[in-house]
C-alpha cells in the first residue's frame, strides 16, 4: 500500500507478520436492508446510500436507507413487542440472559468476519477491531447477560400496617443513534444494558459506518428469538447523552517516564484520535519536559501508517474528508499561533484521508487546539510548574468526561483524582475501560452513565408497591 513507509513514520514490511489474526476475504456484503422484527425490509421511499472504505475511497456497498414511515414501522414492531403479555416480557429473566449469552457466541464465530467488515467501513487498523472493539462487545454482551436475572428491587422499612418493596422495570422502547467511530462496540453499549433490562431497541447506525449493525442484525435473526432491532431512528423521551472531551493527561516529574509517554500517546492517537477519550492535553512538570516531548515525538515516528487491513499497521485514515480537513485547519491555527509542531501536521500521499500522528509542544491554554475537540491524532503537550496549577488547568474545560495521572506516589494519585471534574480518572493507565466500570462525563460530555451496574438505571423504571395490612401481629 501506498501509505506504508513514508519518511517519517515507521514501515510495515519490517514486522513480521505471522501469528496475528488475519482478516477474512469479505466477497460481498451480504446485509444491506433495515432490520425490524427480525426481518429485512427495503427502505418505503425506496433509497439508498453508500458506505465507503476510508482507506482507499472505495465504495463497500449501497445501504437501505430508513425515513420516518420505516422508523415508524421500527418502533410499532418495538412498541408491540415489550406489551404486557408479549413473549418478550412474558420471558423469564434468565432465558433473556442466555440469549444475550447466544449472541456473543455468535459475535466470536463471526469474530474475523465483524473485524475485517469494522476495518473496512472505518478504516481502524484490523487487529484493533479483533483485539479491543470485537472483545470490548462480546464481553459487555456477557457481562449484561449475567445481570439479566439479577435486576431486582429492594423490601423497605416503612411506618406501622404498611409494607413496601419495589421493582426495577423495562423504561420500554430505547432509541439509540450510535456514533461511526466505534460503530459495533457502541452498539453492544447500548442494546446490551437496555436488553438485559428487558426492554425493546430502535438502532440507528451512523451512516458512515453501518456495516457491522447490520450483519449483527443477522446474528439476532440467527438467535431465533424476539429481540426486537432495527435500523432506525427515534423520539425519545429519557435522553443520556455522551458527547465529547478535552482529556487532560497529568504528568509528574515522579511518574514512569516510559509509561507515561506509551500511554498518553496511544491515548492521544488511538483509533486515529477519533475518540470520545481521546488525550488531547497532556500537562507534564516543567523538570521532565523537554524529555517528555523528545521521547514522545520519537515514538510518534515509529507509529506504522498503512493499509488497516494489514495487520501490521497501527495508524489507519481519517474517517471522512470533511473531519480530515476539519482537523488540517486545526493544525494550521495551531502553528499560526505559535504552538511547535514537533513531528507530522501533513497528509500522507495525496487525495487519501491518511494523516501524520502529529505533536505539538508549547501549546499555550487559549490557542484553539487546546480548547476545541480536534478528534484527529494530534497531541498537544503543556507544561506546569505546580500540582495546584495543573489540576486547575485540566479542570478548566467546559467538557469532563475522562482524565489521567501519571504518578508513583498514592498520595497524590488520590487527592488528585479527587480534584479531577471528570467522570472518569485513570491512574497510570488510559482508555482502561471495563464492562464492569461506568463511563461517562460530568459537564458538557453529557449525561448518564454506560456500562456497569449504573448504567442498568438508565433502562429501568424504579416502582415502589406499598401495601396497607389491615391487620399486625
Ligand atoms: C468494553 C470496552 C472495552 C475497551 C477496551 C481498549 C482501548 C480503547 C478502548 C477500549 C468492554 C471491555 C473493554 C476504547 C473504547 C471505546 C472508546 C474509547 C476507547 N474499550 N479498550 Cl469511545
Amino acid at each position: 500500500m501506498a501509505q506504508n513507509g513514508t519518511a517519517e513514520n515507521g514501515v510495515a514490511e519490517g514486522i513480521p507478520a505471522i501469528a496475528f489474526p488475519q482478516p477474512v476475504k469479505v466477497q460481498d456484503i451480504r446485509h444491506t436492508k433495515i432490520f425490524i422484527n427480525n426481518e429485512w425490509h427495503t427502505s418505503s421511499r425506496g433509497r439508498t446510500f453508500p458506505t465507503f472504505n476510508p482507506a482507499t475511497g472505495v465504495k463497500i456497498c449501497d445501504v437501505e436507507e430508513a425515513d420516518k414511515e420505516d422508523v415508524d414501522k421500527a418502533v410499532e414492531a418495538a412498541k408491540a413487542a415489550e406489551q404486557r403479555g408479549s413473549p418478550w416480557r412474558r420471558m423469564d429473566a434468565s432465558s433473556r440472559g442466555r440469549l444475550l449469552h447466544k449472541l456473543a457466541d455468535l459475535m466470536e464465530r463471526d469474530r474475523l468476519l465483524l473485524a475485517t467488515m469494522e476495518t473496512m467501513d472505518t478504516g481502524k487498523p484490523f487487529l484493533q477491531s479483533f483485539f479491543i472493539d470485537l472483545d470490548g462487545s462480546i464481553k459487555t454482551l456477557r457481562y449484561y447477560a449475567g445481570w439479566a436475572d439479577k435486576i431486582h428491587g429492594k423490601s423497605l422499612p416503612v411506618d406501622e400496617s404498611f409494607m413496601c418493596f419495589t421493582k426495577h422495570e423495562p423504561v420500554g422502547v430505547c432509541g439509540a443513534i450510535i456514533p461511526w467511530n466505534f460503530p459495533l462496540l457502541m452498539f453492544t453499549w447500548k442494546i446490551a444494558p437496555a436488553l438485559s433490562c428487558g426492554n425493546t431497541v430502535v438502532i440507528k447506525p451512523a451512516e458512515q459506518t453501518p456495516l457491522t449493525a447490520l450483519h449483527v442484525g443477522s446474528l439476532i435473526k440467527e438467535v431465533g428469538q424476539l429481540i426486537k432491532e432495527a435500523a432506525a431512528k427515534s423520539n425519545l423521551k429519557r435522553v443520556t447523552l455522551e458527547m465529547g472531551g478535552k482529556n487532560p493527561c497529568i504528568v509528574f516529574a515522579d511518574s514512569d517516564l516510559e509509561l507515561a509517554v506509551e500511554e498518553t500517546q496511544k491515548g492521544a492517537f488511538y483509533n486515529q484520535g477519533q475518540c470520545c477519550t481521546a488525550a488531547s492535553r497532556v500537562f507534564v512538570e516543567e523538570s521532565i519536559y523537554e524529555e517528555f516531548v523528545r521521547r514522545s515525538v520519537e515514538s510518534a515516528k515509529k507509529i506504522v501508517i498503512g493499509d488497516p487491513l494489514d495487520p501490521r499497521t497501527s495508524h489507519g485514515p481519517q474517517i471522512d474528508r470533511q473531519q480530515f480537513d476539519k482537523i488540517v485547519e486545526l493544525i494550521e491555527s495551531g502553528k499560526k499561533e505559535g504552538a511547535r509542531l514537533e513531528c507530522g501536521g501533513a497528509a500522507v500521499g495525496e487525495k487519501s484521508l491518511f494523516l501524520q500522528p502529529t505533536v505539538f509542544s508549547r501549546v499555550k491554554d487559549h490557542m484553539r487546539i487546546a480548547k476545541e475537540e480536534i478528534f484527529g491524532p494530534v497531541q498537544c503537550i503543556f507544561s506546569f510548574k505546580s500540582q495546584q496549577e495543573a489540576v486547575e488547568r485540566a479542570n478548566s474545560s467546559e467538557y469532563g468526561l475522562v482524565s489521567a495521572v501519571f504518578t508513583r506516589s498514592m498520595d497524590r494519585a488520590l487527592s488528585v483524582s479527587a480534584a479531577l471534574e471528570t467522570g472518569t480518572v485513570w491512574v497510570n493507565c488510559y482508555n482502561a475501560l471495563h464492562a464492569q466500570t461506568p463511563f461517562g462525563g460530568y459537564k458538557m460530555s453529557g449525561n448518564g452513565r454506560e456500562l456497569g451496574e449504573y448504567a442498568l438505571a438508565e433502562y429501568t423504571e424504579v416502582k415502589a408497591v406499598t401495601i396497607k395490612l389491615s391487620e399486625t401481629l
